[in-house]
């Protein structure tokens, strides 16, 4: 099975390798210059570019040479998919199962109630794959982007994934974008795949990490200078000798958790580094290939002698000066060194209990990660220590499970007391059924994932989450408290003090890894025969309806439903957690919707003001009593409104609901497309301080609709409750094609229609 998955793609890779030197000569000849690496990519997988492409501004169709999609988010993908009437997926695709398990106890008996409590999603997820020709990995394969890592990257390609973190694979030389599910559906049916091309930022990295400072610490670094917006519309490149001295799945870690900061995408040039983990991996053919053709697989020389003419950022990291970061709570790009946080916690007044410390995820479990925690847990044991919270480890693939276990590093990790636990998101996605704390209750958490908003992980308000590298968190599992710096302080315990030595441990394994690919289901040859069925009485799967086609009129006498304060991610207007179960049925969902956004009329999350009755009430119950009597609805947003994940729900429920529009002070970039793929409209406030002016029974028309065209601005009349009324001046980013979906109501509408 192994050999046939990578086998497959041989052919792929090499005709993919031959177009991607022709375009690269064409690309500079046709930009006049030499190229960075992600505009190398770019250009082999534009779609007619007759002229130089602008970053930032030209709209460019792409023809990515693959699709993944996971569990959560698949069913939705599919759903609006078979709406295409393909028989089969037009692009190499595959489905994995990891979002939807939750960790409890332990990784066998996690799997099975998860195995029966899914088991009606499963069998859609798989039956769907196999009748459309993608690729099924099953539930305890791994987390999506570990897998693709190990057996579909290469360095030179382009992927659309439907989950933010997709950009895991730039570890390997990929260009490899998160999307909603809509995208997915289109790509599948044969359309290209439309972004503005985008800006592009090098970080420039020098010298070598050592001591306790990792690849995480590079991110969150880059995190903390960059801050959760500064990415947006922008490929993060990183070069230097600095990024080359960096192991693959580290440069993934980073690429990986460059979501944090909105960025389109993150990647690292192909280097030795590349190929040692294609051969460890089993994919030494592949390595071979894209050493044939190593110098198209890195920016040219010329950009990266003097990135100040070829990018339009740069920031320079000395990798021998980077400290170990703890970012926290509540933002990723609250950012700080590890020796500077017991200060900063006291003077905050941040629980400085430590409740839970919590390892792995699809950004941080490689061979190399676990390793460098197992070293940490082998002198703890060795000075009579133990962890003195909950550890949880989430290995990210059955493959570095098996590795990790054959290895033994998981024994002094679980002799410490650490649980391990499915190879699945679990807590990292709020599929963490926590007992020890009651809700409620203030608390710190310490984890080596990605997100750390509120609620995210177990649901509580007031649990502080701090993001830090598995070693640095396996360090204060040992304490339990973020009063003390584990990592430069001995640590006091059994009246011993113990000073931890820095960790070491092998990037990559000296026997290699243990092939684990049992989890892959191939679709058959011929999947027309398959049928596929989705119960009218399921609450886990629903059909889904087309949305209405817009009337040609101007919305007029729009209520405000919510009118969001500050952050307002994908997290806060469709939570996970509980929630994840209804990813497949848009009416269920729903009832989530926008429960975690603080709304400025009531100041507290979910609730608003109902302006028919009067009355405060859940905010999802309103927008369907608004639904009920026809009156259409506007939520307003903050600054980077929709920042996070891909999940298309924040943006489907809303418009299920009756919304017409979001009018924000700026929009993360995924969120944005979503709402145009589901026929809401985006805008932005022209000038941010007008978001002061909305108030909560404010009716706005939305005028001019007729006239729509890209870079025209949009008049919003507020009509106030005491008559009185204030014409706004909003902005929006649509292209031609993007209009379409407006018009005809949805993407999928406008796919149909063709
Ligand atoms: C996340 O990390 O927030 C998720 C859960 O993986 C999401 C996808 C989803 O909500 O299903 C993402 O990152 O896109
Ligand atoms: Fe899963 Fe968390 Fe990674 Fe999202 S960030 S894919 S929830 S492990």
């Amino acid at each position: 099975m192994a050999e046939a998955i990578i086998h497959d793609q041989l052919p792929i890779i090499r005709a993919a390798y031959l177009k991607h030197s022709q375009r690269v000569a064409a690309a500079r000849a046709l930009n006049g210059r030499a190229l960075t690496y992600a505009e190398k990519i770019l250009h082999a997988h534009a779609e007619g570019l007759s002229e130089k492409p602008q970053r930032g501004v030209s709209y460019v169709k792409f023809r990515p040479d693959r699709v993944a999609m996971q569990d959560a988010t698949a069913q939705m993908a599919l759903l609006q998919f078979m709406q295409a009437g393909r028989q089969r997926v037009a692009t190499p695709s595959t489905v994995h199962c990891d979002h939807l398990i939750r960790a409890r106890v332990g990784v066998h008996e996690d799997l099975n109630n998860a195995m029966t409590a899914n088991r009606e999603v499963y069998d859609f997820l798989e039956s769907t794959s196999a009748k459309y020709g993608i690729g099924f990995w099953k539930p305890g394969s791994g987390i999506i982007h570990q897998v693709i890592l190990e057996n579909y990257a290469f360095p030179g390609a382009m992927m659309i994934g439907t989950d933010s973190h997709t950009p895991n694979a730039g570890g390997l030389g990929m260009i490899a974008i998160g999307v909603g599910g809509a995208d997915a559906a289109e790509v599948m049916a044969g359309l290209p795949w439309s972004v503005r091309w985008p800006k592009l930022v090098a970080v420039v990295l020098k010298g070598t990490l050592s001591g306790w400072t990792s690849p995480k610490d590079v991110i969150l670094r880059v995190a903390e200078i960059l801050t959760v917006k500064g990415g947006t519309g922008k490929i993060i490149e990183y070069i230097g000798p600095g990024a080359r001295s960096i192991s693959a799945t580290g440069k993934a870690t980073i690429t990986n958790m460059g979501a944090e900061i909105g960025a389109t995408t993150s990647l690292f040039p192909y280097d030795e580094k590349s190929a040692m983990y294609l051969r460890s991996t089993g994919r030494g053919e592949i390595a071979a290939l894209a050493a044939e053709i190593a110098a198209q697989l890195q920016p040219d020389p010329e950009a990266e002698a003097d990135p100040k003419s070829y990018y339009d950022e740069v920031i320079e990291i000395n990798l021998d000066t980077l400290e170990p970061h703890v970012v926290g709570p509540h933002t990723p790009d609250l950012g700080r060194a590890v020796s500077a946080l017991a200060a900063e916690a006291a003077q905050q007044g941040w629980p400085s209990n430590i409740s839970a410390a919590l390892i792995g995820s699809c950004t941080n479990s490689s061979y190399e990660d676990i390793g460098r925690a197992a070293h940490v847990a082998r002198q703890a044991l060795a000075a009579g220590l133990k962890a003195k919270i909950p550890f949880l480890v989430t290995p990210g693939s059955d493959q570095v499970f098996a590795t990790v276990e054959r290895d033994g590093f998981l024994e002094p990790l679980r002799a410490i007391g650490a649980t391990v636990l499915a190879n699945a998101c679990g807590p990292c996605i709020g599929q963490w059924q926590r007992d020890d704390v009651a809700s409620g209750t203030p608390n710190a958490i310490i984890t080596s994932f990605n997100r750390n908003f509120p609620k995210r992980n177990d649901g509580n308000p007031n649990t502080h989450a701090f993001i830090g590298s598995p070693e640095v968190v396996t360090a204060y599992a040992l304490t339990g408290t973020l009063s003390t710096d584990p990592i430069h302080q001995p640590i006091v315990a059994n009246g011993k003090s113990v000073m931890l030595a820095a960790p070491v441990a092998d990037e990559l394994p000296s026997r290699g890894f243990e092939e684990r690919r049992s989890g892959f289901i191939a679709p058959p040859a011929d999947g027309s025969t398959i049928s596929i069925a989705v119960s009218p009485t399921s609450d886990r799967l629903q059909l889904l309806e087309p949305f209405m086609a817009w009337d040609g009129r101007d919305f007029a006498g729009l209520a405000v439903l919510l009118k969001a304060t500050g952050k307002c991610t994908t997290d806060h207007i469709s939570p996970a957690g509980p929630w994840l179960k209804y990813r497949g049925h848009l009416d269920k969902i729903s009832d989530n919707m926008f429960l975690g956004a603080i709304n400025a009329f009531t100041k507290e999350p979910g609730t608003g003001i109902n302006v028919l009755t009067g009355e405060t009430a859940n905010l999802a119950a309103n927008a369907r009593a608004y639904k009920a009597a026809a009156l259409g609805w506007v939520s307003i947003g903050d600054e980077n409104y929709g920042e996070g994940s891909s999940r298309e729900h924040a943006a489907m429920s809303p418009r299920f609901l009756g919304c017409k529009a979001v009018i924000a002070r700026s929009f993360a970039r995924i969120h944005e497309t979503n709402l145009k793929k589901q026929g809401v409209l985006p805008l932005t406030f022209a000038n941010a301080a007008d978001w002061e002016q909305i108030g909560s029974h404010d009716r706005l028309a939305i005028v001019g609709l007729k006239d729509l065209a890209p870079g025209t601005s949009v008049t919003v009349v507020v009509t106030h409750a005491d008559g009185r009324s204030t014409t706004l001046r909003c902005n929006q980013s649509f292209t031609p094609e993007e209009l379409e979906w407006f018009r005809s109501g949805s993407a999928m509408n406008t796919m149909r229609d063709r």
